[in-house]
């Protein structure tokens, strides 16, 4: 297995196609400092063009997903310097890999919740398109705990998974849950046993590692702005989309798809993915 030397907040282990990035502040249960997130900006930006990097696994070292946001040097020191510009810096980082590269990255990307996932976490939690949870992982909107609202788009990325009426309630108490709750609510796919954890989430990136990677970014993408759009702009952008990623398709996919379910009837499509080796 490849290991890259990207610097000491995040580690990147390369197998298989997959990508598993680390979040690596294990003593401070990965919480998200601003060196953190710098970090995470460029890794995001080398994987988006690494070969290696077929499908990318967010987790954290450790016991941790992540305690969310460090409140010590992403608020208290931040805000101690008194400059509006730092903190302007430090929040565009953050923002930067925690939704906006993440949830449209060009790759397939699965959150895997080994452990504590707080406040800020549920942000690349909800920006990756899957999410698989160990079930006894504990989660939480502690932000009212110590004292604020929840900030960044926390409150977004909830509205975006789970219903209102579990997202105040998690929201307004701060109470923790467990993974198996969190599947229930859909915030993950999939709770399993700790044991499974790695075995499952990696059975699920093999799988999206063998299909159309051009295919498969054209239709997420399409998911996530066509939920923000109007249907009459859905409907032209989501056909443009269509157009796009044919256009973009160095395997003419769809063309080998037809052929191989009406010509040579070697596979239905309803059953299962044609052959892209052909
Ligand atoms: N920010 C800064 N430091 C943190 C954070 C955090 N979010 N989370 C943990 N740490 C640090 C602790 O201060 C401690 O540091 P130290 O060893 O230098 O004293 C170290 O990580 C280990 O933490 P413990 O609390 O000792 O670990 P424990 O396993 O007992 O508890 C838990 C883990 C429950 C995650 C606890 O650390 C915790 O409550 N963390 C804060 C969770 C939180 O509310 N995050 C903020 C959400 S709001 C937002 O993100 C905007
Ligand atoms: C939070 C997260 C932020 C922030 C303020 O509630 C609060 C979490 C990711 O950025 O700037």
């Amino acid at each position: 297995m490849d290991r890259d030397p990207w610097g000491d907040t995040v580690t990147v282990d390369f197998d298989e196609g997959i990508a598993w990035v680390s979040l690596n502040r294990p003593r401070k249960r990965n919480a998200m400092n601003p060196a953190l997130n710098d970090e995470m900006v460029r890794v995001l930006d080398q994987l988006e063009s690494d070969d290696r990097c077929q499908v990318l696994v967010l987790t954290g070292a450790g016991e941790a997903f992540s305690a969310g946001m460090d409140l010590k040097e992403y608020f208290r020191d931040v805000e101690a310097t008194g400059s509006i510009a730092a903190q302007m810096r430090v929040r565009r980082a953050s923002a930067q890999w925690q939704w906006k590269r993440l949830a449209y990255f060009g790759k397939p990307t699965i959150a895997m919740v080994n452990g504590w996932c707080f406040g800020g976490a549920f942000t690349p939690l909800v920006a990756c398109d899957l999410a698989i949870a160990d079930e006894r992982a504990q989660f939480g909107l502690s932000e009212v705990n110590w004292g604020i609202p929840p900030g960044g788009v926390v409150t977004k990325a909830l509205a975006a998974t789970i219903g209102q009426r579990d997202a105040l309630y998690y929201i307004m108490t701060g109470e923790t849950f467990d993974g198996a709750h969190a599947a229930r609510m859909r915030l993950v796919n999939e709770a399993v046993p700790a044991e499974r954890l790695r075995e499952r989430t990696r059975e699920l990136a093999l799988r999206l590692a063998a299909l159309n990677p051009v295919v498969l970014h054209t239709a997420k993408v399409g998911y996530k702005f066509a939920a923000e759009m109007t249907w009459s702009q859905a409907e032209d952008y989501l056909y443009a989309k269509l157009d796009q990623s044919r256009a973009l398709d160095p395997e003419n996919g769809r063309e080998q798809g037809l052929n191989q379910f009406l010509d040579d009837k070697s596979y239905r499509p309803g059953l299962g993915a044609f052959d892209r080796s052909k």
